[in-house]
């Protein structure tokens, strides 16, 4: 089996696990971005679950619209019974990146408001420390005008900042919100990351860092084999 076939359904398998766990009729339910959450929209849809939806992004909506769910907001449905949303790396304590995919604004508000923050991946993200496996940085979402002096201070914060460029280098990715993602490389193991998680999100101009700390209740980690493991 190919190497993307064996990562798809090891995605599967965590998405459907985290569903089949938690997901019950009635609930609102927090959607994220990526491609692992798919799978949790597809079983979803598949079970019938009659759950109202908040979305994380401009995909996240489509997919939500697109499996014929329930879309609302967070205007009018302010709290979650849980959120279900991929990531780009957790370490052993629950210490998380996301923002991979530029959506870890509206992904961290909608998870900020849940009960239950459910994340699920595939076995490359589960790792002891950050950068490990993951080496394009903290993604941070910062506003344009102020991109330039924040890459400044997150130098002396001993990161590498590089401003995420389209992939057709015409410019810089601009966010769902109209912000620029600069991407913080650093050289692992990161230091009290609690720590500098405040320290970047400080800076002014930056609007929110891709550190997910002490927010997760619940990791699920598909497997090649597709078994799941949960912690
Ligand atoms: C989103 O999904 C982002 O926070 C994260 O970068 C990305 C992970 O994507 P995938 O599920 O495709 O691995 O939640």
């Amino acid at each position: 089996m190919g190497d993307k076939l064996v990562l798809d359904n090891a995605k599967k398998a965590a998405a459907y696990k985290a569903v089949d766990e938690y997901v019950k009729d009635g609930m609102n339910v927090g959607i994220g971005s990526g491609s692992t959450i798919k799978y949790a929209v597809d079983r979803i849809k598949e079970l019938g679950l009659k759950v109202t939806c908040v979305p994380t992004s401009f995909q996240s909506t489509q997919l939500i619209i697109e499996a014929g769910l329930v879309l609302s907001d967070l205007s009018r449905t302010p709290k979650l019974h849980v959120t279900i949303d991929g990531a780009d790396e957790c370490d052993k304590d629950f210490n998380i990146i996301k923002g991979g995919g530029a959506c870890q604004l509206q992904e961290k508000c909608v998870a900020y408001v849940s009960d239950t923050l459910l994340i699920v991946a595939d076995y490359t993200k589960d790792s002891v420390q950050l950068g490990d496996t993951w080496k394009k940085g903290i993604p941070i979402e910062v506003i344009p005008m102020a991109y330039v002096p924040v890459m400044k201070k997150l130098e002396s914060l001993s990161l590498k900042p590089v401003l995420r460029m389209a992939v057709n280098k015409a410019g810089p990715v601009v966010s769902d919100n109209g912000n620029f993602i600069i991407d913080a490389i650093f050289t692992p193991p990161l230091q009290n990351i609690p720590q500098l998680a405040i320290d970047i999100k400080m800076i002014p101009g930056v609007v929110e860092t891709g550190l997910f700390i002490n927010m997760a209740k619940k990791l699920y980690f598909g497997q090649k084999d597709g078994s799941v493991i949960s912690k």
